[in-house]
């Protein structure tokens, strides 16, 4: 792929909105293949056009589905890349004539907000903040803040030209009786970080007439049209728990008391299949981007992942059985599974009994290392997989014989591993030194990331880079690069391609000559929409697990044996205020309070192998601690060590 500078102006006389003719006065300066364009009017979009036989453009990714388009010139940028800071995603299109009204309340629009507000009282007593993951608490006290975010996601809509955005209902793999609200960006990536802070002042305004100013305030600073004039759309979702519906219903009367804002319900579905559908609308300009779409695309990709599998490897791997949390993860699978007829799984904890996030789910396998129930001593040897109550995360584990109930667990470092080598394999396939363009591969992890996993992933000499914990860190960071994969041990994760790649391997599948490197690219296409590129998701995940597994033809234990986690503990202190803990470097050293990161080093590195951290929850009142070291007891010894200090340190000592 030749990098150029080039840029040729030329005229294009209308955009259609959705179906998107491009008619350009001299199309004759496009070439034939895919090619990227920026169009300035405003604001800079990015468009992606293809030339048809006929001379003519079809636009198939395209600006807010809601602009009106009166948009007139037209830059080709080649195969130029502009640098990431200048393709601001979704474009912010803007009519000239309506700058004058930029954030100004009309009186219609505050006296419906005045009145909606009312009707939704915030708890008395209670200080909410918007966390790693949104907002998260008893589900009992939970109708007014998520009210209040109905309207932030209108407003959030509003100021990204009527583009739609994501509401989930969900507190994930918390207990049955919590309940949350968060917020999904028209990339289907989590919330900007930048509006984190009204999300908190506005779920704290104690009364309506504070919370009308704030808003007032806020889209006056951010030049949001508040005239009633712009469309804002909002797809809404929920988990399974009994709260959902109703908190959903506050959510909606905080959106429509938003003029010109329409909340779209779409029902009980996983939080990364609002986020799929939230980008599918944004975009890829799917009209309707609803659940069934979903089901397609994923299936659809994997079953091309399958048939490409070279014969030669191609040998049974066993039934896979999956603990579905008892959430909403079970139906869904089902679903996927009636589609993938052939695919052999058996569902367990779906749902139907039991009660959600009860010793099952992801997160109970991953922190306690046991068996979810319903699993037992008859599963040994069988490959089983778990998800979390909002199938956003997914590890696998196996029974081990005579354990106890104890297991072999295969955690998200395992899962990018397997991603990670699959990637390796199928580039080093399709290109060599002689291409010119070579595909820049990031692997992100967080510091709970097993030490031993790092060192497999530098030795198969990929670049692998640090985040503080939480998606939107890692999600951002991978999105540096052509393909950017990361992944929590917790099991969240997914991969990042850039426009650029898919364009380049898009050309690789058509004109590629030789076989092998057509299927290489055909299956790294595959991988591109099988995997939900918005956010973790653990359906689509555990598909592309699968698929891999069957490429490689490889049992269970095969992939475990990738390596050898070092052994590890993580321990919860409760403490005092966990604020005062203020941390730097992927929350590897601790800079505040003074002197307990010395005392930290001084204790780990007795231990050989030894490596501890300290870090203030996003999403629970207390302090974590995290130990490793070349045996179990030897970690065990350094996390009760480092805990106590914290204790010291922090603990409720007055
Ligand atoms: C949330 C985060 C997860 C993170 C965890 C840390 C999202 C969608 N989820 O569940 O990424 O690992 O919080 O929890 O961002 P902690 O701060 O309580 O340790
Ligand atoms: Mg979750």
């Amino acid at each position: 792929m030749v990098l150029k500078n080039r840029v040729i102006t030329t005229t294009i006389n209308s955009i259609a909105t959705g179906t998107t003719n491009v008619e350009a006065q001299e199309p004759e300066q496009l070439t034939q293949n895919q090619n990227i364009f920026q169009v300035v009017e405003g604001g800079r979009y990015l468009v992606v056009c293809d030339k048809r036989s006929d001379g003519k453009l079809t636009c198939n990714q395209f600006v807010s589905p809601h602009s009106v388009l009166e948009l007139t010139s037209l830059f080709f940028l080649g195969e130029f890349r502009p640098p990431s800071s200048n393709l601001p995603f979704p474009p912010t299109y803007r009519r000239s004539r309506k700058k004058k009204n930029k954030g100004r309340m009309n009186e219609q629009q505050r006296s419906m907000l005045l009145q909606s507000a009312s009707r939704f009282p915030p708890p008395k007593g209670i200080k909410l903040s918007y966390g790693t993951a949104g907002f998260r608490a008893d589900a009992s006290v939970l109708q007014s803040t998520v009210f209040r975010i109905g309207i932030l996601a209108a407003l959030r809509s509003l100021k990204t030209g009527g583009a739609v955005i994501g509401l989930m209902i969900t507190a994930s793999h918390n207990k049955v009786s919590d309940n949350g609200v968060k917020v999904a960006d028209p990339g289907g990536e989590m919330l900007t970080q930048d509006w984190e802070p009204f999300a908190d002042s506005i779920a704290n305004a104690p009364d309506p007439q504070s919370l009308i100013q704030l808003i007032d305030e806020f889209a006056k600073k951010e030049n949001i049209p508040l005239d009633g004039a712009n469309p804002a759309a909002i797809f809404l979702g929920r988990d399974t728990r009994p709260s959902g519906e109703a908190l959903v219903e506050a959510a909606k009367q905080g959106i429509s008391s938003v003029i010109g804002a329409v909340g779209s319900d779409m029902g009980v579905v996983t939080t990364p299949q609002l986020h799929w559908m939230v980008r599918a609308r944004n975009k890829d300009m799917k009209p309707s981007a609803s659940e069934l779409d979903y089901f397609d695309q994923v299936s659809t990709s994997f079953r091309c992942l399958i048939d490409l599998i070279p014969k030669k490897s191609h040998q049974g791997i066993g039934k896979l059985i999956v603990d579905c949390a008892n959430g909403v993860g079970g139906e869904k699978l089902q679903v996927l599974k009636e589609k993938l007829n052939w695919l052999d799984v058996e569902i367990r904890n779906s749902g139907k009994q039991g009660i959600l996030n009860e010793q099952v789910g992801a997160d109970y396998v991953q922190k306690e290392k046991v068996v979810p129930q319903g699993f037992g001593p008859h599963d040994v040897g069988i490959r089983c997989a778990s998800l979390d109550g909002d199938a956003d995360r997914l590890v696998y584990f196996t029974v081990i014989s005579n354990g106890n109930n104890q297991i072999n667990l295969v955690d998200g470092d395992k899962i990018l591993s397997l991603f990670a080598l699959f990637i390796k394999d199928q580039l080093s396939i399709l290109t060599d030194d002689k291409n010119e363009y070579q595909p820049r591969v990031g692997v992100v992890q967080t510091a709970y990331a097993n030490g031993a996993s790092t060192k497999y992933l530098n030795q198969l000499g990929l670049q692998v880079i640090f985040t503080p914990t939480g998606v939107k860190y890692l999600h951002e960071k991978a999105h540096e690069y052509d393909i950017g994969i990361y992944f929590e041990a917790n099991g969240h994760g997914t991969i990042l391609f850039s426009d650029q790649f898919l364009c380049w391997l898009e050309d690789r599948k058509s004109t590629e000559k030789g076989l092998e490197k057509q299927n290489a690219a055909k299956r790294l296409w595959a991988v591109s929409k099988l995997i939900n590129q918005a956010v973790g998701d653990a359906l689509s995940g555990l598909l592309l697990v699968e698929a891999i597994l069957q490429h490689m033809g490889w049992l269970v234990d095969k992939w475990n044996e990738l390596y050898r986690d070092l052994p590890s503990r993580q321990l919860k202190v409760k403490v005092a205020d966990r604020t005062a803990v203020v941390t730097t470097n992927a929350e590897t050293i601790i800079e505040k309070p003074p002197g307990i990161q010395e005392a930290i080093t001084a204790l780990t590195v007795k231990y050989p192998q030894g490596r501890c951290f300290v870090r203030p929850s996003g999403t629970e009142d207390v302090v974590r601690v995290y130990a490793e070291a070349n045996t179990q007891e030897a970690a065990d010894e350094l996390a009760t060590c480092v805990a106590k200090l914290v204790d010291q340190f922090l603990g409720f000592h007055f």
